[in-house]
């Protein structure tokens, strides 16, 4: 790439005052901030591009569950020229965006790509991190910002036999960069989470036969996506600072106006209404934006599954394919685990070429040369798509040899679940902060919002830290703990450990069973953290040591 930073430049630079790990949303915000602030900041990145997620996930229907313009950076200076031409926009899309912010920002000057960190040692004596990259260059820095995302690790259940399935398989994080045509071939997708549901609606369209894996039926919502022309764009422009600030002041980071009722406490015309309403709006809006116990009452929570499934079966010809996606009974409460949206998800199951397996009836019994075998059965498939999700949150911090004081890794001091300070920070990892990490909104939240919001807090505090001579901080035990015990009190309160979800950890087999993202909502968050820098940093211990 044009502009990128040569592995020699780094190699020779001594040291940086910020390095940063990964070029998605939190990463280029962190870059633009901290050098527009005098910090000699740099990103290493493992993609050829910026994106983060965007670069890896291209596969076929990828693009994102945000409506326009919540998913993109609130400066005016970007969002006055561009122009999106879908509400929900694709992967390709995305990263036409992110090419036009890094030209406008000048980004990959200071950007080095195709680079993947696989170590960080914090040292004592010089307080900075060595940070090794998979090019054998070690790079030093005052303060490490991992910028990793939720989904830097992949997940492949280890299926029998699968290194032994000839035909074409790749994990939906790991799509081949050039695409992969899906025409007249036999195509298997096992898993049914927002991947596996826009997969399936690409390869439902071209496929001689496409069989749909599911374990648990996904709560796929109406996307109702729009083209959007540049006219209607200029227009909508005169809202958008006012819906940047509503990103800043609602529980996940988008624009919905608060909701004030209860489910129970209305009729059921004007609840029918309500739904109704928000389906056909679209997008997140009936998860987030009709009333305000459904993620918090089991009853009212009913009402909304309810509604769901009669959208569901009202769609499916076939009530028993109807019952298999969307059962009587709910497979965990509404909007515990992340629904997806879907255009004419649905719809495919009406057609001939199309089936759906119920994993939970029939289990996948293994992988074989040909194909995936069920019930002693052999289906063969010319592709298997891997839509099975991620380690999500922690691990692609904990997938790095990252090491601490007292000679631990992140890995082991997480080894009986993630604990943090405020999100940001980790005891016995001085100068190492987090962007969307465990215990912050991360998952719960919009992405950019989260990049802008948190990545704030986090600029904010590297600039205090310079001012006040600080060049060692670093969290407490004791406030690691007590904020483990207020994410997960909070936690208790709601209806998300009810659902196996990646949101509790619960879809990696081993994995600790615990809250992963803040549930507490990006205000009450935001007020934590800004009470904490207020009262000098609390939780965090701050030295301003000569170093050795
Ligand atoms: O992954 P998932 P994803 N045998 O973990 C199944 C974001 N995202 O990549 O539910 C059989 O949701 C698993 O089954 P079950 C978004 O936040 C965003 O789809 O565990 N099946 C599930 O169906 C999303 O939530 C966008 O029973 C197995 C699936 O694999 C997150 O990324 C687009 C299995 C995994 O679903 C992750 O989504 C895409 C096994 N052994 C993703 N193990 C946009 O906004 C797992 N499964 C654009």
């Amino acid at each position: 790439m044009a502009g990128n930073l040569s592995k020699s430049q780094l190699d020779q630079s001594e040291q940086v005052d910020v390095l940063i790990i990964g070029a998605g949303f939190a990463g280029v915000y962190q870059l633009k901030q901290l050098r527009d602030r005098g910090f000699n900041a740099r990103i290493v990145e493992a993609g050829a591009t910026l994106g983060g997620i965007w670069y890896w996930n291209c596969y076929p229907g990828a693009r994102v569950d945000t409506h326009v313009p919540m998913y993109e950076f609130s400066d005016e200076e970007l969002w006055r020229d561009w122009n999106w031409t879908e509400r929900f926009p694709d992967w390709a899309e995305l990263r036409e965006y992110f090419a036009y912010v890094d030209k406008k920002w000048d980004l990959s000057k200071d950007i080095q790509f195709n680079t993947h960190v696989t170590a960080a040692e914090f040292d004592e004596e010089s307080l900075q991190w060595s940070v090794k990259t998979d090019d054998g260059v070690t790079t030093r820095a005052n303060s490490v910002v991992f910028c990793t995302g939720f989904a830097a690790k992949s997940y492949i259940p280890e299926f029998d036999g699968l290194d032994d399935f000839e035909g074409i398989c790749h994990h939906t994080a790991h799509w081949p960069q050039q695409g992969l045509d899906f025409t007249g071939k036999r195509v298997g997708i096992i898993g049914t989470g927002a991947s596996g549901v826009q997969v399936a609606q690409e390869a439902g369209a071209t496929a001689s036969q496409l069989t749909v894996f599911q374990r648990t039926p996904i709560l796929a919502l109406a996307m109702q996506q729009k083209t959007l022309d540049v006219a209607t764009q200029d227009e909508m422009k005169k809202e958008y600072p006012a819906r940047y600030k509503r990103r800043n002041e609602s529980y996940g980071g988008f624009d919905f106006p608060e909701t004030e009722k209860s489910a129970l406490e209305v009729s059921d015309e004007e609840r029918n209404a309500t739904f109704e309403d928000a389906w056909a709006r679209g997008g997140f809006s009936f998860w987030s934006n009709t009333f305000n116990d459904i993620l918090m009452d089991m009853d009212a929570n009913q009402t909304a599954y309810d509604f769901w499934r009669s959208k569901v079966h009202s769609r499916v010809i076939d009530p028993v394919i109807a019952e298999t996606l969307a059962p009587a009974v709910a497979p965990h409460p509404f909007g515990v685990k992340r629904p997806s949206l879907e255009q004419n998800y649905f719809e495919l199951f009406n057609q001939d070429n199309v089936a759906v397996v119920d994993l939970k009836a029939t289990p996948l019994e293994k992988i074989t040369p040909k194909g995936v075998q069920i019930d002693g059965k052999e289906l063969e498939f010319d592709i298997l798509v891997m839509a099975t999700g991620f380690d999500a949150v922690t691990g692609g911090l904990t997938q790095i040899d990252i090491k601490g004081t007292r000679g631990e890794t992140l890995k082991q001091h997480w080894e009986k679940g993630a604990k943090t300070h405020l999100g940001v920070a980790v005891n016995g990892f001085p100068n190492m902060l987090l962007v969307y990490g465990p215990q912050s909104p991360s998952g719960f939240c919009n992405g950019p919002s989260c990049a802008e919001i948190q990545g704030d807090w986090i600029v904010k505090m590297l600039e205090d830290m310079r001012e006040q001579k600080v060049n060692r901080y670093e969290a407490t035990a004791d406030a690691e703990n007590s904020w483990t015990d207020h994410v997960n009190m909070i936690s208790e309160m709601t209806m998300f450990p009810k659902a196996d979800s990646w949101y509790m950890g619960a879809n990696i087999p081993g994995k600790p069973r615990q809250i992963l993202n803040y549930p507490g909502g990006v205000p009450l968050y935001m007020e934590q953290c800004n009470n904490a820098a207020k009262d000098g940093y609390k939780g965090f211990v701050l030295d301003s040591v000569k170093s050795k």
